[in-house]
Formats: structure tokens, sequence, C-alpha cells
């Protein structure tokens, strides 16, 4: 009987020892499996007479009960533990704010399209549209470019396929024609944005061939350059969101407008930096000019009775300047690590309440 209190004291031990379910399985079997100890012990009541073998075998099944007992509920502790232990370690933070969702982000040519058009829109200006595929009346004749005007060799212009009549349609090398079909629509006043994409047959560190553009034009009775230059002057403080800017405006030529002039704004450049806003250097923005009479006549608008202003700017050139973007070709790229650098989300478009957000 020492032998068996021995087994038991050893098997309560191993019971209460078990650090985890694994454990505790092992215990299980080796004390009460068929090859166990229990088993294997009781076996060798085989010898004994059978008084004494009826009370060691009753000894014996008070043991495993014992044994079967204390391994259940070492078991409902171990289980027990191990649930709160996954609990402690799963624990979910439901507090914390949720994972931002990636819905792509506004290439920084829409992001400046946007901007533009949100600083002219409080200003009265309305955006127009028109098709990318011209024929050369809007493109060329209506805007007072003459059949072999020289003027017409500064676009190097993509031709379509002459149809069977002879006609020629092309890319439309700059958004005027836009504004030509609104002129040809619409009685005066007009005041009207037409961003859009160009397409000029050159590439080299700052030409692509196809760019993007955005022009303005004004036609009432009395317009004159003095709306012209405060227009003009308002958007670019605005654009560059800088109180002060020098401006200054260089006369210059275009087929379309008369006068005209191209449009610079103060900066510096010290030690390869530009820098807008200060400094006794000029950097050119924009180009800019009173209607020529002639368009308006072609457009069907009395020179007489109406005037105009029109302007035109690069929009990868004035992006390029306010984003510090280097290299134009990038960005037709179509590279997403250079989006996600220059890119804008969403909700940085600036809104007509709010301003420049960005
Ligand atoms: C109509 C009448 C006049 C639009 C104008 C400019 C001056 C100009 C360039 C800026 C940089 C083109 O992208 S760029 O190379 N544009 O300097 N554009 S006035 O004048 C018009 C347009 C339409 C009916």
């Amino acid at each position: 009987m020492d032998q068996l209190e021995q087994l038991r004291e050893a098997l309560l031990a191993e019971v209460a020892g078990a650090a985890d379910l694994t454990s505790l399985d092992g215990v299980r079997v080796s004390a009460l499996g068929k090859k166990g100890r229990i088993t294997a012990m009781m076996k060798g009541l085989g010898g004994m007479d059978p008084e004494a073998r009826k009370s060691a075998g009753q000894a014996f099944n008070v043991l495993k009960d014992e044994v079967a007992t204390a391994l259940d509920a070492k078991k409902a502790v171990l289980e027990e533990s191990e649930i709160s232990a996954r609990l402690a370690s799963e624990t979910l933070d439901v507090s914390l704010p949720v994972r931002p969702v990636t819905e792509g982000l506004l290439h920084p040519i829409s992001q400046t399209i946007e901007e533009v058009v949100e600083i002219f829109a409080p200003m009265g200006f309305e955006v127009a549209e028109g098709p990318d595929i011209e024929d050369d009346f809007h493109n060329f004749t209506a805007l007072n470019f003459p059949p072999d005007h020289p003027a017409r060799e500064m676009h190097d212009t993509f031709f379509l396929p002459r149809q069977p009549g002879g006609t020629r349609h092309l890319l439309r090398t700059h958004t005027s024609p836009v504004q030509v079909r609104v002129m040809q629509d619409k009685k005066p006043p007009i005041r009207i944005l037409a961003p859009g994409r160009t397409y000029r047959c050159d590439y080299d560190i700052t030409h692509t061939p196809m760019f993007h553009q955005i022009e303005g034009l004004v036609i009432d009775k009395a317009i004159h350059m003095g709306h012209l230059k405060s227009c003009i002057i308002e958007f670019v403080k605005a654009y560059f969101e800088l109180d002060e800017l020098p401006t200054r405006f260089r006369p210059s030529y275009f087929p379309f407008t008369e006068p005209s002039a191209e449009v610079d704004i103060g900066c510096s450049r010290e030690n390869g930096e530009l820098k807008i806003g200060a400094g006794a250097d000029w950097l050119e923005i924009l180009g800019c000019g009173m209607v020529h009479p002639n368009v308006l006549s072609a457009c069907g608008i009395d020179p007489d009775e109406y005037q105009g202003f029109a302007f035109g700017l690069g929009v990868e050139r004035i992006a390029m300047l306010k984003y510090g973007i280097p290299d134009l070709r990038t960005f037709y790229d179509s590279d997403l690590r250079w989006l996600r650098h220059y890119g804008f989300a969403a909700l940085d478009v600036p809104t007509l309440a709010g301003g420049l957000s960005q």
C-alpha cells in the first residue's frame, strides 16, 4: 500500500505541475492509459489472496477516480487560463481610427486646373470645353493666322489624314478654338475659362507633344486693358498665395491679340534656387492681350460694339513652379511613386468656400 500511496502522490503532483493542456494530456495517458502506471500496478493484484485483492482493488479504483477528478479540475483551470491569455493577446482596440482607404490621388495637372478654376470662378468665369480634334478655321483662321503667316509655324501641328473632300483635321495646338466656338454660339457678355489638352509636335526638356493650357476670355462693352491687368494681377497673387507679388507686363506679339503682352512675376535666383515673390529677377508666367478686332469679326461679334481681353498659360509650367517639380517629362511617365510624391488627396482640392487648402 506504500507503493500505492507513492504513486498517488506522484500522479497528483504531476497533474498539479502540468503547465498546459498538452502536458496534462501526457499525464493522463501515463496515469490512466491502457499501458499507464495505475493499470501496470493493478496487474500486480493477480498474485494476492481474494480478500486482500478486493480491498486493494477498491483502493486502486479510489485512486483512479481521484486522479481522474484532479485531471478534470486541472483541465478546467488550464482551459480557463488559455482563454484568458488569448483574450489578452488578441484584444481589439475599438477606439483606434480606421486605416485610410487609398482611393488614388489627383495628378498635379488636375489639381492645378482645379486651383485656377476656383480662383477665376468668383470673378464670374465659367468653364468651357471643346473637341481635341479641330479644323483649320477654329484653330487658325478665326484666330487671325493668315494662310502663310509665319505665326502658323510657331505651332508644330499634328495633322490627321486628309478627307476625300480635301479638308484636313488637326489636333488643337491651343485651347483658343474653344473660345471661338463660344463666341460663335453666344452673344456677349462672355466670361469663360478653357482648360484642356493641347498638342504640338515637339519633345525636349521643356516640351511634351501633349500638354495642358488654360485660356481665359472676357468679351463685353467697354472692356479695356485695365480690366485685363487687374484680373491677371489678382490671379497670380492668389495662385502663388502671396499678398505682395511684383508683376510686369512686357509688350509681345500674338496673331489673335493686339496689343499683346507677356506677364512676368518678381523672383530671386540665388545659388540655383528659385524663390517667387521677392528679388530683382523676373519670371515669365503667361501671355495675354486685347482680342484682335479681326478675331471678333471672324466669330460674328461686332468689334465696334464689343471689346475683350484674353490670356493663356501653360498648366505644366505653373504646376512645376508652385510644387517644385523639376522635370516636365515626368508628368506623363505614369510612375506611381512619382504620383504618391506629387499627387494630391481628393480632399486637398480647394473649394469655393475654403480657398486654397493645400
Ligand atoms: C481667342 C482670342 C484670344 C489667348 C492667349 C496667350 C496670349 C498666350 C501661351 C501661354 C503659354 C500659350 O501654353 S502657352 O505656350 N498663350 O500667351 N494666349 S492670349 O488668346 C485668345 C484666345 C482665344 C478667341
